[in-house]
Formats: C-alpha cells, structure tokens, sequence
C-alpha cells in the first residue's frame, strides 16, 4: 500500500509538472484529491491492515497529500502568474503615443457675417437690439405705417399664426419697440439683428426664413447725408476700400424718402459684367428717412426729431463677400461647404 501512495504520488507529480493552463491543473487536482480519486479509494482499505501497519500508511498518505497540495498551490500560482504577465504584455499601452486629433467645428458663415457687420457699426457708436420672432400685427406691420388691407402688406407674403399672431417679416418690429421704450427722447441709434420669415417658394435666391440686419438713427436733426455718411464708412469697412457707394430712389411705406444703396462691382471695376448685369453696379440695401407716422407712432415728435433706417439681407452679403451662387447652401448643413469659412 505504501509503494501504491509512493506510485499515486509519483503520477501526479509528473501530471502536475506537464499542466499547462490552470484548468489541466484544476482536473489533476480533482482526479488525485477529491473523493472520488484514488487516494480516497486506497484509504477505504486502512481498515483490513494491521494496527502496526495502520498509522504507516496514514503518515504515508498524509505525506503524500501535503506534498500534491504543496506542489498543486505552487503550480497553480506560477500558471497564475504568468496568464496575467500574457495579459499585460497583450493589452500593453504606449502613453507616449500623440493622440489622435478631434476635429474642429467652426462659426457658421452666417454668424461670421452678422458678427463683422455688428462689429462696424459697434464702431460707429451703434448698440445692439434684439426682439421676439413671434410679433403681433401692430408691431409687423401697422406701426410700420402698413395698415389692414394696405396693399403694401402684399409685398411681404406673411406666416399667421392667428389673426393677430404672426411670424416676423422684418425685424422692424424691435426697431419700434425700442423707441417706446424711450418714451420720445433722442438719441435712439441701434441695429438689430435676426431671423425673419416669408412665404416664399425656396430657389437660389429665396428662402422662407433668412437674416436681416435693420438700423434706426432717431435724433434731432438727423438728416439724408448722415445716413449717406454712415454707408460710405460701413461699405469701406465691410467690402474695401475701393468701392464707391451710390443711393437710388426707391419707396418703402416706412420711409420717406426712401433709397436703395449700390456699391461698385469689384468684379468689373465698374465697366458691367454678369455679376453686376452690365450695370457696374450692385444693390445692397434699402435705406430711407423714417416716415413722420412711424415716428409718431414710437412715441416721437416728428416735429422735433427726424431719423433714419435701414434694412440689409444678411445672406445677400455673404453671398456677394463669398461667392456664393444659391442661398439654401446656409441652410442644409454640408459640412463640405460649412468647412470652407472655418477660419473667417
Ligand atoms: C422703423 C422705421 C423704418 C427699415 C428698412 C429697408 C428699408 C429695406 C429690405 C432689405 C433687404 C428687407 O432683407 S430685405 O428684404 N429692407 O429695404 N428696411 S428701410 O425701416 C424701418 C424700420 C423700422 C421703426
């Protein structure tokens, strides 16, 4: 019996040495330990041996135990040892590496654009007024000197909302807001920037919403040359200091007299091309002395105090400062086209 311990023994050390992952180890471990192994087996015959033999045979197979657990913990540990080495070889950082670049988004052109122009006027002592999108007919269009059925109301195809409730068409509305709240005393010199709404079909050069940015001079003595003085400082500013400026008559029912700007074309220099349609010139923006109803209807004295407006589309500067060849380019999102103003 005690050569059989010595033979048991003998086996699975060998199988201990030659195990190669910790689950080999673990079934060596069950087949010569656990109860049912024949170590087990062996013991069950203690008692038909003799009372000298007996306690041999026990310090025997204790022996024999001890050594297998000994020589089992030990290879399991080294097993151990070396799965996790593997593990760290195989997820191994190098923190040295430069890290990837996260690419940058940038200003949309839009906001480029209003920004530079606000900037400009900032400059020439203008502040900044903002208001709702969501106006009432009284501020949209009849403190704008466009009462109901006014067929001028017609030029500006309009969303309601409800009968009274509608969708900004202009942003003049923050202009007339703005003189109430100065209660008939000067100066009021603001430009307000935003989003404004038409009903229109979408094409190349109309879009259904689009940005505007308005102006107001409400002062005593505020006369058409101020308003001329302005422009030719802000069309310098904005377009270069080569252009020339020219004003047209125009009507719009706000202003009285009312102008439309030209600057020259910088494409031509002036000899007409199709950018300009032949003209050597190109519009800008519609301008004009504030009407004595609106002022009146601010809350001013046309009497004591006169003014001056004006009205740009946002998207018509950019396209001309960029050229851009259809406005819906602003709208879709195309990174590929969006990329291009990063840095401007
Ligand atoms: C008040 C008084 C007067 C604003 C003005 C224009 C002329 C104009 C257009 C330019 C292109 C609109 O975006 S566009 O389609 N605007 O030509 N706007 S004068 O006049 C005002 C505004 C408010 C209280």
């Amino acid at each position: 019996m005690l050569d059989r311990l010595q033979e048991l023994h003998d086996e699975a050390a060998a199988q201990i040495e030659s195990a190669v992952t910790l689950s080999d180890l673990r079934d060596v471990r069950v087949k010569y330990l656990g109860k049912k192994g024949p170590m087990t087996e062996l013991m069950k015959g203690m008692g038909k041996l003799s009372s000298e033999e007996r306690p041999k045979v026990g310090q025997k197979a204790n022996e024999v135990r001890e050594s297998l657990t000994g020589k089992l913990d030990a290879k399991e540990a080294k097993l151990e040892s070396e799965a996790l080495e593997a593990k760290l070889q195989e997820e191994k950082v190098d923190v040295t590496l430069p890290g990837r670049p996260v690419p940058k988004g940038g200003r949309h052109p839009l906001t480029s654009v209003v920004e530079t122009i606000e900037d400009v006027f900032i400059g020439m002592g203008f502040t900044i007024a903002e208001g709702p999108e969501v106006e009432t007919d009284y501020y949209n269009f009849e403190s704008l000197n466009l009462p109901k059925h006014h067929p001028a109301r017609d030029m500006q195809d309009t969303f309601f909302i409800s009968s009274d409730l509608l969708l900004r068409t202009q942003t003049s509305p923050v202009q007339t807001r703005t003189m109430e709240k100065h209660q008939g005393v000067g100066p009021v010199k603001i430009i307000c920037p935003g989003k404004v709404y038409r009903r229109d079909e979408d094409d190349a050069t109309h879009s259904h919403q689009f940005m505007q940015i308005e102006g107001l001079v409400v002062d005593r003595g505020i006369r058409m040359s101020d308003l001329k003085g302005i422009f030719a400082t802000f069309v310098k500013e904005y377009f270069g200091e080569d252009r020339e400026i020219r004003l047209r008559p125009s009507f719009f029912p706000f202003t009285e007299p009312s102008a439309e700007l030209d600057i020259s074309c910088a494409l031509c220099g002036g000899k007409g091309c199709r950018t300009c349609k032949g003209t050597g010139w190109i519009e800008v923006l519609g301008a004009g002395m504030v009407h004595p109803n609106v002022l009146r209807m601010g809350g001013f004295d046309p009497d004591v105090y006169s003014g001056f407006a004006f009205g740009m589309g946002v998207e018509r500067f950019a396209m001309l400062k960029y050229g851009i060849d259809d406005i819906r380019h602003f709208y879709t999102n195309d990174t590929r086209f969006l990329s291009q103003f990063k840095h401007v």
